[in-house]
């Protein structure tokens, strides 16, 4: 594991393994890159992401804590993918994969929330492995939050990809006022912006992308919403960190727990929020 200077002069640690690399910005703790040997890269970063302090990184794994989407006067998506995470532990496990855990920093946005921790762990090996923990330390409050992994996958063609996993299960649909919703498809496919909140949803998704030849699974744990975005022709236009076309080479499929699954720790409580990223030839 090295500690490089990456993007904008900003902190990015790199792992290389005997199957894949990883890169890791202490911005967010986000995972911008994951590649197996042999392999395309598995996530996605807009060419227009900016790499700033501050500012969320468009594209790889942003943790979306402690609270999902707009609060009034406070930053969309909550502040830890905007906060400059620390560095508490690098191990190699037996079987070769490296494990880099971090943990966030009292932030001054924590302020209004009962004493809580949150740390995190980036596994990379033969598959990508994170898993985000919170821990409610407060001696007599509860600790509510929203948690998300917002994960941008890199795809060949949007308009060739479907996401299997999700049939017949019900959404909230935020392209339509969030009005619940089921797809009896047997895959999701995209042919308009999409923006699907799946609740009480614990269930593997797959991405399966002919033009790249391969099959992008998503396995969770500790997770009850998953959240599938693309932002399609009309949003990628007002969306300045990101470029016009870049809608057609990426798809978010977010595990996590949002809204009606947000979860509410009693003092001393923890929860962890797993996924692993695996791909297999198409
Ligand atoms: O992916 C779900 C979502 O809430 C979308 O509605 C879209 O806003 C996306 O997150 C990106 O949000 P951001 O704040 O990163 O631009």
């Amino acid at each position: 594991m090295d500690i490089t200077t990456g993007n904008g002069n900003l902190p990015k640690v790199v792992i290389k393994t005997a199957h894949s690399t990883a890169e890791i910005y202490l911005l967010g703790a986000t995972v911008t890159h994951f590649q197996k040997h042999g392999s395309e890269p598995l996530l996605f970063v807009s060419r227009e992401s900016v790499f700033e302090e501050g500012k969320p990184i468009r594209g790889g794994i942003p943790i979306v804590f402690p609270w999902f989407g707009p609060r009034e006067g406070k930053a969309q998506h909550g502040y830890a993918r905007r906060a400059t995470w620390e560095i508490v532990g690098n191990e190699v496990l037996a079987d070769g994969s490296v494990r880099l855990t971090l943990r966030l920093p009292k932030a001054a946005e924590a302020a209004g929330y009962p004493e809580h921790s949150v740390s995190y762990t980036v596994t990379v090996g033969k598959t990508l492995r994170c898993e985000l923990t919170v821990a409610n330390e407060s001696k007599n409050d509860p600790f509510s939050f929203e948690t998300l992994l917002h994960t941008y996958l890199l795809l060949g063609d949007i308009e060739r990809v479907s996401i299997g996993g999700l049939s017949g299960a019900r959404y909230l649909d935020a392209v339509d006022n969030f009005t619940e919703k089921t797809d009896a498809a047997e895959a999701i496919t995209i042919g308009e912006e999409v923006d699907r909140v799946y609740a009480g949803s614990t269930v593997s998704t797959e991405l399966v992308d002919p033009v790249m030849g391969r099959r992008v699974r998503t396995d969770k744990s500790g997770s009850k919403s998953t959240v599938v975005w693309n932002p399609w022709i009309a949003k990628s236009q007002r969306m300045e960190d990101f470029g016009n076309d870049e809608y057609r080479h990426m798809i978010c499929i977010e595990p996590g727990n949002v809204r009606a699954d947000a979860i509410t720790l009693k003092p001393g409580e923890a929860t962890s929020l797993r996924i692993e990223l695996s791909e297999s030839p198409f």
